[in-house]
Protein backbone atom coordinates (compact mmCIF):
# COMPACT_ATOMS: atom_id res chain seq x y z
CA UNK A 1 0.00 0.00 0.00
CA UNK A 2 1.15 3.45 -0.83
CA UNK A 3 1.37 5.59 2.27
CA UNK A 4 0.81 8.99 0.14
CA UNK A 5 -2.30 7.72 -1.17
CA UNK A 6 -4.63 8.53 2.05
CA UNK A 7 -2.59 12.24 1.98
CA UNK A 8 -3.91 12.91 -1.18
CA UNK A 9 -7.31 11.70 -0.45
CA UNK A 10 -7.38 13.80 3.16
CA UNK A 11 -6.21 17.09 0.97
CA UNK A 12 -7.55 17.38 -1.96
CA UNK A 13 -10.76 19.69 -1.80
CA UNK A 14 -13.37 17.99 -4.06
CA UNK A 15 -16.83 18.24 -3.51
CA UNK A 16 -16.50 14.28 -2.39
CA UNK A 17 -14.15 14.70 0.37
CA UNK A 18 -16.38 17.54 1.61
CA UNK A 19 -19.32 14.71 1.84
CA UNK A 20 -17.28 12.17 3.36
CA UNK A 21 -15.35 11.96 6.36
CA UNK A 22 -11.65 12.47 5.81
CA UNK A 23 -10.45 9.16 5.76
CA UNK A 24 -7.15 8.16 8.10
CA UNK A 25 -5.74 5.44 5.39
CA UNK A 26 -6.07 3.90 2.10
CA UNK A 27 -8.53 1.65 3.68
CA UNK A 28 -11.11 3.86 4.33
CA UNK A 29 -10.69 5.51 1.56
CA UNK A 30 -11.83 2.67 0.06
CA UNK A 31 -14.60 2.03 2.13
CA UNK A 32 -15.91 5.60 1.67
CA UNK A 33 -16.59 5.34 -1.80
CA UNK A 34 -19.64 3.08 -0.65
CA UNK A 35 -20.79 6.68 0.15
CA UNK A 36 -20.31 8.01 -3.52
CA UNK A 37 -24.21 9.70 -4.34
CA UNK A 38 -24.31 10.10 -8.32
CA UNK A 39 -26.66 10.56 -10.67
CA UNK A 40 -28.28 6.53 -11.74
CA UNK A 41 -26.15 5.02 -9.40
CA UNK A 42 -26.52 2.80 -6.41
CA UNK A 43 -23.13 1.81 -5.10
CA UNK A 44 -23.82 -1.36 -2.65
CA UNK A 45 -20.06 -1.83 -1.56
CA UNK A 46 -16.69 -0.80 -1.74
CA UNK A 47 -14.29 -2.66 0.18
CA UNK A 48 -10.47 -3.31 0.61
CA UNK A 49 -9.18 -7.14 -0.96
CA UNK A 50 -5.86 -8.17 -0.09
CA UNK A 51 -3.02 -9.11 -2.55
CA UNK A 52 -3.53 -13.05 -3.80
CA UNK A 53 -0.89 -15.24 -5.64
CA UNK A 54 -3.00 -14.32 -8.87
CA UNK A 55 -3.99 -9.92 -8.14
CA UNK A 56 -2.82 -7.30 -6.43
CA UNK A 57 -4.51 -5.70 -3.79
CA UNK A 58 -7.28 -3.79 -4.79
CA UNK A 59 -10.22 -1.48 -3.57
CA UNK A 60 -13.58 -3.62 -4.90
CA UNK A 61 -16.33 -1.16 -5.58
CA UNK A 62 -19.69 -3.03 -6.51
CA UNK A 63 -23.31 -1.94 -7.81
CA UNK A 64 -25.90 -0.79 -10.11
CA UNK A 65 -26.50 1.72 -12.15
CA UNK A 66 -30.17 1.93 -12.84
CA UNK A 67 -31.97 -0.46 -13.94
CA UNK A 68 -29.99 -2.87 -14.28
CA UNK A 69 -26.63 -2.89 -14.95
CA UNK A 70 -24.28 -4.65 -12.26
CA UNK A 71 -20.61 -3.80 -12.53
CA UNK A 72 -17.82 -3.83 -10.54
CA UNK A 73 -14.72 -1.82 -10.67
CA UNK A 74 -11.42 -2.81 -8.72
CA UNK A 75 -8.79 0.26 -8.22
CA UNK A 76 -5.36 -1.23 -7.19
CA UNK A 77 -3.33 -0.34 -4.51
CA UNK A 78 -0.45 0.01 -7.25
CA UNK A 79 -1.61 1.88 -9.39
CA UNK A 80 -0.25 2.34 -12.99
CA UNK A 81 -2.56 5.05 -13.83
CA UNK A 82 -4.92 3.71 -16.54
CA UNK A 83 -8.20 2.56 -16.93
CA UNK A 84 -8.83 -0.52 -18.34
CA UNK A 85 -11.85 -1.86 -18.74
CA UNK A 86 -13.54 -5.75 -20.20
CA UNK A 87 -16.58 -6.51 -22.09
CA UNK A 88 -18.67 -9.55 -22.01
CA UNK A 89 -19.55 -12.15 -24.70
CA UNK A 90 -22.67 -13.93 -26.18
CA UNK A 91 -26.11 -12.16 -24.92
CA UNK A 92 -23.79 -11.41 -21.72
CA UNK A 93 -26.02 -11.61 -18.33
CA UNK A 94 -23.30 -12.34 -15.74
CA UNK A 95 -21.07 -10.00 -13.82
CA UNK A 96 -18.13 -12.27 -14.54
CA UNK A 97 -15.49 -10.29 -12.68
CA UNK A 98 -13.20 -13.17 -12.52
CA UNK A 99 -13.78 -13.94 -16.11
CA UNK A 100 -9.96 -16.13 -15.89
CA UNK A 101 -7.42 -15.29 -18.88
CA UNK A 102 -7.49 -12.38 -21.81
CA UNK A 103 -11.21 -12.60 -23.37
CA UNK A 104 -13.64 -10.15 -21.63
CA UNK A 105 -11.77 -10.61 -18.55
CA UNK A 106 -10.85 -7.36 -16.18
CA UNK A 107 -8.48 -8.94 -14.09
CA UNK A 108 -6.12 -8.90 -17.51
CA UNK A 109 -5.58 -5.41 -16.80
CA UNK A 110 -5.99 -5.28 -13.06
CA UNK A 111 -2.38 -7.68 -12.91
CA UNK A 112 -0.57 -4.52 -14.71
CA UNK A 113 -1.53 -2.19 -12.53
CA UNK A 114 -4.81 -0.84 -14.29
CA UNK A 115 -8.27 0.49 -12.71
CA UNK A 116 -9.99 -2.29 -14.03
CA UNK A 117 -14.33 -2.15 -14.87
CA UNK A 118 -16.56 -4.43 -15.93
CA UNK A 119 -20.08 -5.39 -16.15
CA UNK A 120 -23.21 -7.80 -16.83
CA UNK A 121 -24.51 -5.90 -20.29
CA UNK A 122 -27.51 -4.53 -18.02
CA UNK A 123 -29.27 -7.72 -17.34
CA UNK A 124 -29.42 -11.73 -15.28
CA UNK A 125 -29.45 -14.19 -17.65
CA UNK A 126 -28.86 -18.33 -16.98
CA UNK A 127 -26.14 -18.24 -19.31
CA UNK A 128 -24.55 -16.02 -21.89
CA UNK A 129 -26.69 -17.69 -24.02
CA UNK A 130 -30.27 -16.81 -22.24
CA UNK A 131 -31.55 -14.20 -24.24
CA UNK A 132 -35.16 -14.45 -21.98
CA UNK A 133 -34.37 -11.11 -20.46
CA UNK A 134 -34.82 -9.53 -23.66
CA UNK A 135 -38.73 -10.50 -23.83
CA UNK A 136 -40.63 -7.31 -24.26
CA UNK A 137 -38.02 -5.43 -22.64
CA UNK A 138 -36.66 -2.77 -24.70
CA UNK A 139 -34.60 -0.76 -21.97
CA UNK A 140 -33.06 -3.88 -21.38
CA UNK A 141 -32.34 -4.17 -25.48
CA UNK A 142 -30.84 -0.94 -25.13
CA UNK A 143 -28.63 -1.18 -22.41
CA UNK A 144 -27.31 -4.55 -23.79
CA UNK A 145 -26.62 -2.77 -27.18
CA UNK A 146 -24.61 0.11 -26.19
CA UNK A 147 -25.37 2.10 -22.62
CA UNK A 148 -24.37 -0.63 -19.88
CA UNK A 149 -21.01 -0.14 -21.35
CA UNK A 150 -20.91 3.60 -21.88
CA UNK A 151 -22.16 4.13 -18.29
CA UNK A 152 -19.89 2.05 -16.82
CA UNK A 153 -17.07 3.74 -18.91
CA UNK A 154 -18.07 6.55 -17.28
CA UNK A 155 -18.35 5.96 -13.98
CA UNK A 156 -15.51 4.12 -14.19
CA UNK A 157 -13.51 7.16 -15.35
CA UNK A 158 -15.58 9.06 -12.22
CA UNK A 159 -14.24 6.79 -9.59
CA UNK A 160 -10.98 6.79 -10.68
CA UNK A 161 -10.91 10.34 -10.56
CA UNK A 162 -12.30 10.80 -7.24
CA UNK A 163 -9.79 7.97 -5.77
CA UNK A 164 -6.75 8.84 -7.02
CA UNK A 165 -7.25 12.21 -7.65
CA UNK A 166 -5.97 11.97 -11.20
CA UNK A 167 -7.55 11.35 -14.57
CA UNK A 168 -6.70 8.26 -15.62
CA UNK A 169 -4.26 7.47 -18.74
CA UNK A 170 -4.19 5.53 -20.91
CA UNK A 171 -7.86 4.45 -20.93
CA UNK A 172 -8.12 0.29 -23.18
CA UNK A 173 -11.40 -0.88 -23.89
CA UNK A 174 -11.06 -4.77 -24.57
CA UNK A 175 -13.62 -7.35 -25.64
CA UNK A 176 -14.14 -10.27 -27.77
CA UNK A 177 -17.42 -11.70 -29.51
CA UNK A 178 -20.20 -9.64 -28.39
CA UNK A 179 -17.40 -7.54 -26.52
CA UNK A 180 -15.43 -6.92 -29.44
CA UNK A 181 -19.09 -5.37 -31.04
CA UNK A 182 -18.93 -3.15 -27.97
CA UNK A 183 -15.55 -2.23 -28.40
CA UNK A 184 -16.14 -1.09 -32.09
CA UNK A 185 -19.45 0.52 -30.93
CA UNK A 186 -17.60 2.64 -28.46
CA UNK A 187 -15.39 3.86 -31.38
CA UNK A 188 -18.19 4.37 -33.22
CA UNK A 189 -20.50 6.17 -30.68
CA UNK A 190 -18.33 7.51 -27.71
CA UNK A 191 -14.97 8.04 -29.28
CA UNK A 192 -14.05 10.20 -26.29
CA UNK A 193 -14.22 7.61 -24.00
CA UNK A 194 -11.15 5.33 -24.45
CA UNK A 195 -7.49 5.86 -26.03
CA UNK A 196 -7.29 2.62 -26.96
CA UNK A 197 -9.66 -0.62 -27.84
CA UNK A 198 -9.23 -4.27 -28.57
CA UNK A 199 -11.66 -5.66 -30.49
CA UNK A 200 -11.60 -9.41 -31.04
CA UNK A 201 -13.77 -11.32 -33.31
CA UNK A 202 -16.22 -8.77 -33.33
CA UNK A 203 -19.86 -9.29 -34.21
CA UNK A 204 -20.34 -6.27 -35.77
CA UNK A 205 -23.37 -6.99 -37.73
CA UNK A 206 -25.15 -8.53 -34.85
CA UNK A 207 -28.51 -8.76 -36.67
CA UNK A 208 -26.96 -10.22 -40.02
CA UNK A 209 -24.85 -13.08 -37.87
CA UNK A 210 -26.69 -14.12 -35.26
CA UNK A 211 -30.25 -13.78 -37.21
CA UNK A 212 -29.88 -14.18 -40.50
CA UNK A 213 -26.47 -16.00 -40.83
CA UNK A 214 -27.18 -18.52 -38.17
CA UNK A 215 -30.63 -18.89 -39.11
CA UNK A 216 -28.88 -20.30 -42.55
CA UNK A 217 -26.29 -22.59 -40.58
CA UNK A 218 -29.32 -24.33 -38.48
CA UNK A 219 -31.62 -24.62 -41.40
CA UNK A 220 -28.68 -26.30 -43.99
CA UNK A 221 -28.35 -28.43 -41.31
CA UNK A 222 -31.59 -29.88 -40.26
CA UNK A 223 -33.51 -32.20 -42.15
CA UNK A 224 -37.55 -32.99 -42.62
CA UNK A 225 -37.43 -34.70 -39.79
CA UNK A 226 -36.16 -31.87 -37.95
CA UNK A 227 -32.46 -33.44 -37.17
CA UNK A 228 -29.04 -32.56 -37.45
CA UNK A 229 -27.54 -33.24 -40.90
CA UNK A 230 -24.38 -33.43 -40.17
CA UNK A 231 -23.60 -34.38 -36.16
CA UNK A 232 -20.37 -34.93 -34.07
CA UNK A 233 -19.38 -37.99 -35.68
CA UNK A 234 -18.91 -36.80 -38.77
CA UNK A 235 -16.47 -33.86 -38.27
CA UNK A 236 -13.25 -35.64 -38.27
CA UNK A 237 -13.57 -37.47 -41.23
CA UNK A 238 -14.48 -33.64 -42.62
CA UNK A 239 -11.70 -32.03 -40.97
CA UNK A 240 -9.30 -34.31 -42.15
CA UNK A 241 -10.85 -33.86 -45.68
CA UNK A 242 -10.52 -30.27 -45.49
CA UNK A 243 -6.67 -30.02 -43.98
CA UNK A 244 -5.66 -32.62 -46.66
CA UNK A 245 -7.06 -30.55 -49.38
CA UNK A 246 -6.43 -27.07 -48.15
CA UNK A 247 -3.35 -27.37 -45.97
CA UNK A 248 -0.90 -26.56 -49.02
CA UNK A 249 -3.32 -23.74 -50.24
CA UNK A 250 -1.33 -21.02 -48.44
CA UNK A 251 2.53 -22.21 -49.56
CA UNK A 252 3.03 -23.96 -46.59
CA UNK A 253 2.26 -27.78 -45.66
CA UNK A 254 2.44 -26.47 -41.44
CA UNK A 255 -1.18 -28.28 -39.92
CA UNK A 256 -2.60 -24.83 -40.50
CA UNK A 257 -5.19 -22.93 -42.85
CA UNK A 258 -3.37 -19.36 -42.95
CA UNK A 259 -5.35 -18.30 -45.95
CA UNK A 260 -8.77 -20.81 -45.64
CA UNK A 261 -10.66 -18.67 -48.43
CA UNK A 262 -8.03 -19.80 -51.17
CA UNK A 263 -8.91 -23.16 -51.20
CA UNK A 264 -11.91 -24.64 -52.14
CA UNK A 265 -12.83 -28.44 -51.26
CA UNK A 266 -14.03 -31.10 -53.90
CA UNK A 267 -15.93 -33.39 -51.59
CA UNK A 268 -16.92 -36.16 -54.15
CA UNK A 269 -13.70 -37.98 -52.68
CA UNK A 270 -15.55 -38.88 -49.71
CA UNK A 271 -18.91 -38.83 -51.00
CA UNK A 272 -20.83 -42.41 -50.29
CA UNK A 273 -22.59 -42.38 -53.72
CA UNK A 274 -18.94 -42.17 -55.69
CA UNK A 275 -17.98 -45.31 -54.51
CA UNK A 276 -16.31 -43.98 -51.39
CA UNK A 277 -15.79 -46.59 -48.38
CA UNK A 278 -17.24 -45.87 -45.39
CA UNK A 279 -17.01 -43.80 -43.64
CA UNK A 280 -18.13 -41.08 -46.10
CA UNK A 281 -20.66 -38.48 -46.44
CA UNK A 282 -23.90 -38.49 -48.15
CA UNK A 283 -25.39 -36.28 -50.70
CA UNK A 284 -27.35 -34.24 -48.01
CA UNK A 285 -24.28 -33.38 -45.84
CA UNK A 286 -22.37 -32.51 -49.01
CA UNK A 287 -25.39 -30.18 -49.59
CA UNK A 288 -24.97 -28.83 -45.50
CA UNK A 289 -21.43 -28.74 -46.42
CA UNK A 290 -21.62 -26.56 -49.27
CA UNK A 291 -24.19 -24.40 -47.74
CA UNK A 292 -21.73 -24.03 -45.12
CA UNK A 293 -18.42 -22.99 -46.70
CA UNK A 294 -19.23 -21.65 -49.97
CA UNK A 295 -23.23 -20.15 -50.15
CA UNK A 296 -23.84 -18.43 -46.85
CA UNK A 297 -27.42 -17.08 -46.24
CA UNK A 298 -29.25 -16.42 -49.32
CA UNK A 299 -32.53 -15.26 -50.31
CA UNK A 300 -34.53 -17.23 -52.88
CA UNK A 301 -32.60 -15.35 -55.64
CA UNK A 302 -30.00 -16.22 -54.77
CA UNK A 303 -28.29 -13.34 -53.24
CA UNK A 304 -25.77 -12.93 -50.21
CA UNK A 305 -27.38 -11.19 -47.44
CA UNK A 306 -24.16 -11.91 -45.15
CA UNK A 307 -20.65 -11.85 -46.29
CA UNK A 308 -19.02 -14.75 -44.50
CA UNK A 309 -19.46 -18.49 -44.78
CA UNK A 310 -18.09 -21.56 -42.02
CA UNK A 311 -14.45 -21.29 -42.62
CA UNK A 312 -12.35 -23.76 -43.99
CA UNK A 313 -9.81 -25.23 -41.35
CA UNK A 314 -12.47 -24.07 -38.35
CA UNK A 315 -13.91 -28.25 -38.10
CA UNK A 316 -11.38 -28.67 -34.65
CA UNK A 317 -14.46 -26.37 -33.14
CA UNK A 318 -17.36 -27.48 -34.52
CA UNK A 319 -18.39 -29.18 -31.58
CA UNK A 320 -18.74 -26.36 -29.60
CA UNK A 321 -20.34 -23.92 -32.31
CA UNK A 322 -22.17 -25.94 -34.89
CA UNK A 323 -22.40 -30.04 -34.36
CA UNK A 324 -22.51 -30.63 -30.72
CA UNK A 325 -19.83 -32.98 -29.11
CA UNK A 326 -20.59 -37.18 -28.99
CA UNK A 327 -21.02 -36.93 -25.06
CA UNK A 328 -23.68 -34.17 -25.53
CA UNK A 329 -23.53 -30.46 -25.21
CA UNK A 330 -21.85 -28.12 -27.82
CA UNK A 331 -24.20 -26.78 -30.87
CA UNK A 332 -24.40 -23.00 -29.52
CA UNK A 333 -25.08 -22.05 -32.35
CA UNK A 334 -28.27 -22.93 -32.84
CA UNK A 335 -29.16 -22.09 -29.38
CA UNK A 336 -28.01 -18.67 -30.12
CA UNK A 337 -29.82 -18.05 -32.94
CA UNK A 338 -33.26 -19.73 -31.52
CA UNK A 339 -32.67 -17.16 -28.58
CA UNK A 340 -32.23 -14.35 -30.41
CA UNK A 341 -35.16 -14.68 -33.04
CA UNK A 342 -37.68 -15.25 -30.27
CA UNK A 343 -36.35 -12.76 -27.78
CA UNK A 344 -34.21 -9.95 -29.25
CA UNK A 345 -34.25 -9.80 -33.07
CA UNK A 346 -37.69 -8.13 -34.03
CA UNK A 347 -38.69 -4.65 -33.06
CA UNK A 348 -41.85 -6.70 -32.32
CA UNK A 349 -41.02 -10.14 -30.18
CA UNK A 350 -41.82 -13.10 -31.40
CA UNK A 351 -41.71 -15.08 -28.28
CA UNK A 352 -41.10 -18.70 -28.17
CA UNK A 353 -43.26 -20.33 -30.71
CA UNK A 354 -40.85 -18.90 -33.31
CA UNK A 355 -37.64 -21.34 -34.15
CA UNK A 356 -34.59 -20.97 -36.28
CA UNK A 357 -36.60 -22.92 -39.36
CA UNK A 358 -39.22 -20.48 -39.43
CA UNK A 359 -37.05 -17.77 -40.44
CA UNK A 360 -37.72 -16.41 -43.96
CA UNK A 361 -34.81 -14.94 -45.97
CA UNK A 362 -36.93 -13.10 -48.46
CA UNK A 363 -39.16 -11.47 -45.80
CA UNK A 364 -37.44 -11.23 -42.56
CA UNK A 365 -33.97 -9.92 -43.18
CA UNK A 366 -35.56 -5.92 -43.65
CA UNK A 367 -37.59 -6.70 -40.43
CA UNK A 368 -34.09 -6.68 -38.41
CA UNK A 369 -33.97 -3.22 -39.22
CA UNK A 370 -35.06 -1.20 -36.09
CA UNK A 371 -33.25 -3.29 -33.99
CA UNK A 372 -30.20 -3.67 -35.52
CA UNK A 373 -30.01 0.12 -35.09
CA UNK A 374 -29.76 -0.10 -31.52
CA UNK A 375 -27.05 -3.23 -31.45
CA UNK A 376 -25.19 -3.54 -34.78
CA UNK A 377 -21.49 -1.45 -34.81
CA UNK A 378 -21.51 -1.35 -38.59
CA UNK A 379 -20.60 2.39 -40.19
CA UNK A 380 -17.42 2.25 -41.47
CA UNK A 381 -16.20 5.17 -40.54
CA UNK A 382 -14.15 5.85 -37.39
CA UNK A 383 -13.03 9.57 -38.47
CA UNK A 384 -14.45 10.97 -34.63
CA UNK A 385 -12.33 8.18 -33.64
CA UNK A 386 -9.15 9.14 -35.49
CA UNK A 387 -9.85 12.56 -34.48
CA UNK A 388 -9.80 11.97 -30.57
CA UNK A 389 -6.31 10.34 -31.32
CA UNK A 390 -7.91 6.97 -30.97
CA UNK A 391 -6.08 3.88 -31.26
CA UNK A 392 -7.73 0.07 -32.41
CA UNK A 393 -6.43 -3.18 -32.68
CA UNK A 394 -8.31 -6.02 -34.51
CA UNK A 395 -7.67 -9.72 -34.27
CA UNK A 396 -9.54 -12.54 -35.41
CA UNK A 397 -9.12 -16.14 -35.29
CA UNK A 398 -8.96 -17.47 -39.24
CA UNK A 399 -11.22 -20.54 -37.85
CA UNK A 400 -14.13 -19.11 -36.12
CA UNK A 401 -17.00 -21.25 -37.17
CA UNK A 402 -19.14 -18.41 -35.19
CA UNK A 403 -18.38 -15.31 -35.83
CA UNK A 404 -16.39 -16.15 -39.18
CA UNK A 405 -13.62 -13.70 -39.92
CA UNK A 406 -15.01 -13.12 -43.34
CA UNK A 407 -17.55 -10.09 -42.42
CA UNK A 408 -14.60 -8.25 -40.43
CA UNK A 409 -12.42 -8.37 -43.50
CA UNK A 410 -15.45 -6.86 -45.63
CA UNK A 411 -15.73 -4.43 -42.85
CA UNK A 412 -11.86 -3.40 -43.27
CA UNK A 413 -12.19 -3.47 -46.86
CA UNK A 414 -14.93 -0.86 -46.55
CA UNK A 415 -12.75 0.78 -43.70
CA UNK A 416 -9.96 1.53 -46.32
CA UNK A 417 -12.37 3.06 -49.30
CA UNK A 418 -13.45 5.81 -46.66
CA UNK A 419 -10.01 6.85 -45.11
CA UNK A 420 -7.78 5.39 -47.38
CA UNK A 421 -3.73 4.89 -46.44
CA UNK A 422 -4.95 7.07 -43.50
CA UNK A 423 -6.72 3.92 -42.12
CA UNK A 424 -3.37 2.27 -40.90
CA UNK A 425 -2.74 5.52 -38.17
CA UNK A 426 -6.20 4.12 -36.46
CA UNK A 427 -6.40 0.89 -36.25
CA UNK A 428 -5.05 -2.37 -37.78
CA UNK A 429 -6.72 -5.77 -38.19
CA UNK A 430 -4.75 -9.36 -37.58
CA UNK A 431 -5.84 -12.61 -38.89
CA UNK A 432 -4.75 -15.53 -36.47
CA UNK A 433 -4.47 -19.05 -38.56
CA UNK A 434 -5.70 -21.71 -37.14
CA UNK A 435 -7.18 -19.99 -34.13
CA UNK A 436 -11.03 -20.76 -32.91
CA UNK A 437 -13.72 -17.50 -31.64
CA UNK A 438 -11.94 -15.32 -29.32
CA UNK A 439 -9.08 -18.28 -28.85
CA UNK A 440 -11.43 -20.17 -26.95
CA UNK A 441 -10.45 -24.04 -27.64
CA UNK A 442 -7.18 -25.54 -28.45
CA UNK A 443 -6.49 -26.30 -31.97
CA UNK A 444 -3.69 -26.00 -34.77
CA UNK A 445 -3.47 -22.66 -33.69
CA UNK A 446 -3.01 -20.51 -30.46
CA UNK A 447 -5.54 -20.29 -27.88
CA UNK A 448 -5.86 -16.33 -26.64
CA UNK A 449 -2.66 -17.31 -24.39
CA UNK A 450 -0.33 -17.51 -27.53
CA UNK A 451 -0.25 -13.68 -28.01
CA UNK A 452 -0.20 -10.12 -26.60
CA UNK A 453 -2.47 -7.41 -28.41
CA UNK A 454 -2.72 -5.59 -25.06
CA UNK A 455 1.20 -5.22 -24.99
CA UNK A 456 1.35 -4.06 -28.73
CA UNK A 457 -1.65 -1.36 -27.99
CA UNK A 458 0.13 0.23 -24.97
CA UNK A 459 3.40 0.72 -26.89
CA UNK A 460 1.33 2.22 -30.03
CA UNK A 461 -0.19 4.22 -27.67
CA UNK A 462 3.16 5.15 -26.03
CA UNK A 463 5.45 5.50 -28.83
CA UNK A 464 3.15 6.09 -31.57
CA UNK A 465 4.33 3.17 -33.36
CA UNK A 466 1.69 0.99 -34.71
CA UNK A 467 2.77 -2.48 -34.78
CA UNK A 468 3.26 -4.43 -38.10
CA UNK A 469 2.62 -8.02 -36.92
CA UNK A 470 1.87 -9.50 -33.42
CA UNK A 471 3.76 -12.56 -32.21
CA UNK A 472 1.92 -16.20 -32.19
CA UNK A 473 3.50 -18.60 -29.92
CA UNK A 474 1.86 -21.84 -29.79
CA UNK A 475 2.92 -24.36 -26.94
CA UNK A 476 2.47 -28.07 -26.54
CA UNK A 477 0.24 -29.75 -24.18
CA UNK A 478 3.58 -29.82 -21.62
CA UNK A 479 3.89 -26.30 -22.39
CA UNK A 480 7.11 -26.17 -24.59
CA UNK A 481 7.10 -23.72 -27.36
CA UNK A 482 5.94 -25.64 -30.73
CA UNK A 483 6.43 -23.08 -33.12
CA UNK A 484 6.04 -19.54 -33.42
CA UNK A 485 5.12 -16.69 -36.25
CA UNK A 486 3.93 -13.47 -36.96
CA UNK A 487 0.40 -12.60 -37.25
CA UNK A 488 0.76 -9.62 -39.88
CA UNK A 489 -1.11 -6.61 -40.07
CA UNK A 490 -4.08 -7.48 -42.74
CA UNK A 491 -4.03 -7.06 -45.72
CA UNK A 492 -0.29 -8.57 -45.19
CA UNK A 493 0.56 -11.77 -44.65
CA UNK A 494 3.24 -13.74 -43.34
CA UNK A 495 5.96 -15.33 -46.08
CA UNK A 496 8.80 -17.59 -45.22
CA UNK A 497 11.90 -16.22 -46.31
CA UNK A 498 14.32 -18.25 -45.10
CA UNK A 499 15.21 -22.22 -45.04
CA UNK A 500 15.70 -21.85 -41.33
CA UNK A 501 12.13 -24.02 -41.15
CA UNK A 502 8.54 -23.00 -40.51
CA UNK A 503 8.58 -23.17 -36.81
CA UNK A 504 10.38 -19.95 -36.19
CA UNK A 505 8.63 -16.52 -36.23
CA UNK A 506 12.42 -15.61 -37.79
CA UNK A 507 12.11 -17.03 -40.51
CA UNK A 508 8.98 -15.11 -41.76
CA UNK A 509 8.19 -11.40 -42.81
CA UNK A 510 5.00 -9.70 -43.17
CA UNK A 511 4.00 -8.91 -47.03
CA UNK A 512 1.47 -7.91 -49.15
CA1 LIG B 1 -0.83 -24.44 -44.40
Amino acid sequence: MTPQRPQRWLWRGTALSLLLAAPASAEEACRALADLRLNDVAVLSAVPVAASDDLPAFCSVGGYIRPAINFEIRLPDDWNGGFYMAGCGGFCGQLLSDEPGFVNAMNHGLRRGYAAATMDGGHWGASSVDARWALHNRLAEVDWGDRAVRETAKLGQTVIAQYYDAAPSPRIFAGCSTGGRQANMLALRDPDLFDGILSGAPALDYTGLVATWMASVVQANTDADGQRIIGPGDVGLIREHVYAQCDAADGLEDGLLSDPDACTVDWTAIACDAGANAPCLSGAQIETLTAWTERGAVDSEGAQLYPATVPLGSEPFWGLWLTGFEAGGGALVPIFNQQFLQFMAFREDRGEGFTSLDFDFDADPPELAFMGRIYNATTPDLSAFAEAGGRMITWHGLADAIVPHGYTVDYYTRLRKTHGADLDAVTRLFLIPGMDHCGIQPGPGITSAGFDPLTALEEWLETGTAPESLLMTRTDAEGATDWTRPACAWPAKAELRTDSGWRDAESFICTE
